[in-house]
Order: structure tokens, then sequence, then C-alpha cells
């Protein structure tokens, strides 16, 4: 007993001891983002930023000018490590000119083309001028001028040579969002990176800090609006107590361009109004919300709108009363639309009523009422048809509701992909969406095209991401999160961006610019998003995740109430193969997509492997494209995630010169973490797909370290992310 004390306490002390020994009060904690400006130390740079700018004009005004002001001091300042004047236009030395286009004296308009730039885009551009060589950044309006400002400081925290500027910047996209799933009392859904940042106890009196750095860091990537409440809503959020507290919030993030919305409980009318129903054709109950919404507007005037998951996973919503969402989301349309904002009805809809294969529920519900929503209203709707799987072919709702504006919903919280333990680079996911064809006005209508409007001329575009940030020191839990949320804002202001440049702008300012490290770190992200599909879900496996909290594998879940809760649902494995049909022979879901996507996936010829067992149920000895059985192909692509996992794991090693201590051991812990998960997906997952196949691993497969019965034995009440029970 005393040994085994004393063998606790060696371990128990040694660790106190490797932690204390690098204080993470002395160090970059990560807290600073991308945004964690370091003197540029390449002196040819320096020496070139510097003769550039010489001094400052930044045109007076409100808040959002204030913040510009404050940013290029602090950016500046530390980046070129110079005390840099802001001074009066007019003078003379190489200048960086700040002001809004009409502002700007003749001169330097007459050389700007600004015909093309919409609100809250910019312009950076050289002009030489007696008395120097400017940059002049220059926009419609205040918040244009901050995402200029962003821009600029990060060519310089890049590198990147100051001359020839000619960058014309709009957004693509209107409402860039992130979605927060925090709950009052702080816990989040699908959270891993702390609690929710929101202290609604000390709201709307005590101004936490880190509100006004997160709304500086979504500014720095365009992102313009934030739903700080789950949207398995509590009503309360609507009460005047507590929106009180969100009017704090939305005060702090105002200079930023950030517009706080809330998730609205359906039934919110009768927990708080008081009222007997939430019936959205009952006239009391339409009252009710026109006078929430006014309310709602004299407290917050440039509150954006409401946020709504109805009819979904318990939720309430208009189905309770006969009606259907229509009537749901144009009753909160038209509450919101003398103040101008809008409503996220969410698309993500399946009933335990429904015997349809869950993947067709949402498209059967909705598109039969494209064009007869509010004006105000956008259809949110997730990636995929199912749910944030590692990979799901796009939603077949995009393209086909040519009449109603539909907005993305990605997930950057990773519930489906290793939690904030796994290193893995979402934009590379988010990319693969977009850029997919739907084919819906022939080739080239991409799921992109859909989102900014252009396919169908919309008024109205959104982009949504449900957030990854929490109270951890580093906001995201893993510090390779952080490129998630920043990927998320640059895809959602233009979604034709390439997720590779997203991952080097994002290693360059966060990390360094040392190539020896951006080349092969930016490699390693790129191929992360392939390893996490090999590991848990390879050749269209879906949702196969452990029951409730998704955490680690439980293809064999099969007991829960809902069938679609269940994991054999997804996959459908049995002795004579293993895959979802949802061909004509099947669910017939292909149906819902234009004829030649339809063709492309029903052709075991030309349906990508990837997809394979999304939509067809195939045998275990089906011969892939490389002539191996199908059984055999499984167990090669697990054993292919672990080997890449593995691949990342020596690659981060090369890398501890360029990276500081605390980063480079924190990565390197949870490389190994996710290097003992994904060999435990792979053991559980396929020791217990051989019992139906009764087939040998292939021999490329290493041997499970346990058998089939230690997987399933194996339980996790306290997984985070969902609220444990407690008893
Ligand atoms: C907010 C999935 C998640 C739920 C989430 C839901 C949704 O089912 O597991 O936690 O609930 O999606 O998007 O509404």
């Amino acid at each position: 007993m005393m040994k085994q004390f004393l063998k606790l306490y060696t371990t128990t002390f040694l660790g106190l001891f490797l932690l204390t020994s690098t204080p993470l009060f002395s160090m970059s904690n990560g807290y600073g983002l991308w945004l964690d400006y370091t003197k540029i130390k390449d002196k040819v740079v320096l020496e070139g930023y510097r003769s550039q700018l010489q001094g400052i004009y930044l045109e007076e005004g409100g808040a959002t000018l204030k913040v510009i002001g404050e940013e290029l001091t602090m950016g500046l300042g530390t980046l070129l490590d110079t005390n840099l004047k802001f001074n009066a236009l007019g003078g003379d030395g190489n200048m960086l000119i700040v002001s809004k286009y009409m502002n700007l004296p003749k001169n330097l308009t007459e050389k700007m083309e600004v015909d093309d730039l919409k609100k809250e885009g910019y312009i950076i551009k050289n002009v030489d001028m007696e008395g120097g060589s400017h940059v002049v950044i220059t926009a419609r309006d205040d918040i244009g001028l901050l995402y200029g400002t962003f821009h600029f400081l990060r060519l310089l925290q890049m590198h990147k040579p100051l001359k020839n500027l000619e960058i014309v910047e709009s957004p693509k996209v209107d409402i860039r969002m992130l979605n927060h799933w925090d709950n009052l009392d702080r816990t989040i859904e699908r959270g891993y990176s702390g609690f929710s940042i929101w202290n609604w106890q000390t709201l709307p009196d005590y101004i936490d800090q880190r509100y006004i750095d997160y709304a500086r860091a979504n500014a720095s990537v365009g992102i313009n609006g934030t739903a700080v409440t789950s949207v398995n809503a509590n009503a309360l959020i609507l009460t005047p107590h507590y929106l009180e507290k969100v009017k704090a919030l939305a005060d702090v993030f105002r200079p930023y361009g950030l517009k706080v919305y809330l998730t609205a409980r359906f039934s919110a009318p009768i927990e708080i109004g008081g009222l007997k129903t939430a019936d959205p054709l009952d006239a009391k109950v339409i009252q009710w919300w026109k006078n929430k919404a006014d309310e709602i507007y004299s407290i917050i005037p440039d509150f954006g709108g409401f946020l709504v998951k109805a009819n979904s996973e318990g939720q309430p919503g208009p189905q309770n009363y006969g009606r259907t969402h229509l009537d749901g989301a144009n009753l909160l349309a038209d509450a919101l639309a003398p103040h101008n904002g809008v409503v996220m009805w969410r698309a993500f809809v399946y009933s335990e009523h429904d015997p349809t294969d869950r993947a067709k529920q949402a498209y059967n519900e909705f598109v039969p009422d494209d064009g007869k929503y509010r004006e105000n209203v956008l259809i949110q709707v997730k990636n995929g048809p199912i749910d944030f799987q590692p990979r799901e072919p796009f939603h077949p709702m995009f393209g086909a509701m040519p009449n109603t504006p539909l907005m993305m919903e990605f997930q950057i919280t990773k519930e489906y992909l290793g939690f904030a333990t796994h290193l893995v680079y979402l934009p590379k996911l988010f990319e693969e969406v977009l850029k997919s064809d739907t084919y819906r006005k022939g080739k080239g209508s991409l799921v992109a095209k859909v989102i900014d409007g252009s396919l169908n001329h919309k008024k109205l575009t959104g982009m949504a991401g449900v957030s990854n940030i929490g109270t951890d020191f580093n906001w995201t839990g893993h510090p390779f999160g952080q490129a998630d949320w920043y990927g998320f804002g640059r895809l959602a202001w233009n979604p034709y961006m390439d997720s590779k440049d997203i991952a080097d702008e994002w290693l360059r300012c966060t990390f360094t610019n040392d190539e020896h490290f951006v080349g092969p770190v930016k490699k390693m992200m790129m191929e992360s998003r392939e390893a996490v599909v090999n590991y848990m879900d390879p050749l269209g496996l879906h949702h196969i995740f452990d029951t409730g909290h998704h955490y680690g594998p439980g293809p064999w879940v099969d007991n829960l109430s809902r069938p679609e809760w269940n994991p054999v649902y997804y996959h459908k494995a049995d002795s004579l193969g293993i895959g979802f049909d949802r061909t004509k022979t099947g669910s017939d879901a292909l149906f819902q997509y234009a004829p030649e996507v339809q063709k492309m996936f029903t052709d075991l010829e030309t349906c990508p492997e990837e997809y394979l067992l999304w939509f067809h149920h195939v045998p275990w000895d089906y011969r892939l494209k490389n002539g191996r059985t199908l059984w055999d192909g499984l167990g090669i692509k697990y054993q292919k995630g672990v080997d890449q996992v593995r691949e990342m794991i020596a690659t981060w090693e090369q890398m501890k010169p360029y990276v500081d201590d605390l980063r480079y051991k924190q990565v390197t812990m949870l490389l190994n973490i996710q290097l003992k998960e994904a060999k435990w997906w792979r053991d559980a997952c396929m020791l217990y797909f051989q019992t139906f196949s009764k087939m040998d691993f292939p021999k490329e497969m290493e041997a499970p370290e346990h058998a089939l019965e230690y997987y399933r034995s194996l339980q996790f009440p306290y997984a985070p992310g969902i609220r444990p029970s407690w008893n």
C-alpha cells in the first residue's frame, strides 16, 4: 500500500514538476490567437516596412474608428517596434492613410476605383503623391475600414511586400455568424474548450475583457454576427432580466461590427408570456411575438434577429399545433420585419414518427414551401443531410429551393471529429462542401453559389458556424482549433477561398513565417481531415459514434428508443454486406438530388468511393477500384488513418525549434491521444464488423489490442459536451 502511495505521490509530484517548469503566466499561452503581433525579426522586411510607414493618418470618428486607432497602434507598434505618429494629411513622408472614401481629398479619390466596393468592403492601394508614397485603406463605411485595417496588418504579419497593392475586397455573404450552443448555466452543448465565456451572473455590470477580445478576433476575420445562446433554447433569455445582459454584450460588440442574435424558443409565449398556447396562428401569440420584438429593439436597436430550432429533437415548434415550419418562420419574420430583423429557421429536422430515411426528411419538409417564406427568412441548412459527420455528401436542399434564401450551417466544434483533442483542419471539409456541384442550373452550380446568392440572385445570404470557443486559455482547447474558427470566418467572407491558403495565413500569423515550419505543418493540416475520415468513417460510413456523447466508436449500439439514433440504422451491416442503400432499390434519397448528381452516385462505376457506403449496401467481397475486396479496403483505410496520425506526430516532432515550448508540448500530447483514439476506432469497428463479414483482417492491418467485448464495455457517462446525468 505504502509502495503504491509512494508511486502515486512520485508520479503526481513529477507531473506537477513538469507542469510548473513552464509556468503559464510567463509565456504565450495561445490567448492572442492569430493576432499575437510579434516584432518582425527579418531586418530587410522590417526596414522596408519602416520606410514605407512613417506616419498614420486616420480620419476622426466614432467607436469603430477608435478601435482602428488602437489596433494600428498596437499592431504596428509591436510588429515594427516603433511608435508611429498619427499625423494630419499633407505632410511629408510615406503614410498609411485610413479614411472613408467620401472623406478622402479629391486628389486621392481620383486614384481610387470604388465602383465594385460593397457595404463592409475595402480597398488597400498604393498611391504616390507629392510628399510621399502612401498606402491608402478606404471603404464606404467604418466597418469596412476596420476590416481593411486587419487585412493590412495581416500583410505585415505575413511579411508581404507593400508595393503595387491593389486589393479590393467585399464580403460575398451578408450574414457571417457564429452560433454558440451555450446554455444559461454556462455549460456548452458539444463544447470541449471549457465553459461558456458569457458570464450571465455578472453581466451587465461586469464586462470581461474576453468579450472585447472575442469581438476583435471575430472582426479580424470578418465575422459580423453571433447568436449567443443555444438552439436548444431557454425562453428566459427573452426576459427583461436577461435582455439587459444581452444589451451589454451588444454594446461591447458594436464597434467591431458584430451584431447579436438570440435563439427563440417557440414555446416562449407560454413559458414567459403566460399564454395558454404558442400556436403561430393565434392572434394573442402573434401579438406577443410582435411586442417581444419591439421590446428587444427598444433595448438593442441593431439586434440581428432570431435563430430557431423547432420540432427537432424534442424542441417545441409549430407542428405541436398542427401548423408548419412555414407558419412558424413567417410568424417570427413578421414580428421582426418592421425592425429589419431576420429569422434563421433551421432545417435540421427529423421526426421519430416518420419512418422515412432521416437523410430525406428535411428536404421533404421544406422544399414544397419554396418561395412562400417571408423575405426576411433564411433557412439554415447543415452542410450534409445527417449531422456534421466527418464526411457527408452536400445537403440535397442546396440548389433545390431557388426562391428561398438558404444559409449554410457548419460545425466548428468537433462533435463528430474527435472533440477538441484531435487535430483535424476543418476548412478542408468546408471547402469540399462549398465546391460541391449541385448541377441545379447545369454544371458549375456550386454550393458556394447557393450560399453567396449568385445561383438564384438572392438578396439575403448567410453562413453560420457552431462555435468551438470556451473559457480555455487558448479559447479552443486544441491550439489548432483556432484555425477552424479563423478559417470559418475567412470562408464566410469568401466561400471560394482555398483552404490551403487559409492554413498558410493562419500558420504565419499564429506561429512563424519560417518556411521550414509553414510547409510541413500546412501539409499536415491539409491531410488531417482525410485521416479522421479514414480512422472513423471510411468509404462513406457515418454516424457510428457511441451514444449521446459521441465520444469514440459505438457501431454496435442498437437499443435507443428512436431507430435513427442507433448507429446500426446507418451502417446496416449484415451477413451479406454493409452500407445504406439510398438508391431506388433502397430509400431513394438520391432522388432529392439533380439528375446528374443522382446518376453519378447511383452508378457504382462513377460513385466516388468516399461515398460508397453512404449510398450503397454492398457485399463484403465487392471489388473496390484497386481490386481489393470491400472488407480488405475497410481495414486498409482504418489502418491508413492510424498511420496518418503517426505521420502527423513525426512531422510535429521536427517542429520543436520553431514553436514555443508550451504549444509544442500541448500539441505533442494531443497528437498522442489522437493516435490512441485512432487505434481504438480501428480496432473496435473492425472487430465489430468482422462479426458479420466473418473474414480475416487484411494483412496490412495491425492486430487489435483488445477483444471486441472490451471496446463494447467502455462507458463514458461524463464525456464532455453533454450535461451529465448525475444518477
Ligand atoms: C443543439 C446534433 C447534436 C445536438 C444538437 C443538434 C442540432 O444532434 O448532437 O447536440 O443540438 O445536432 O444541431 O440541433
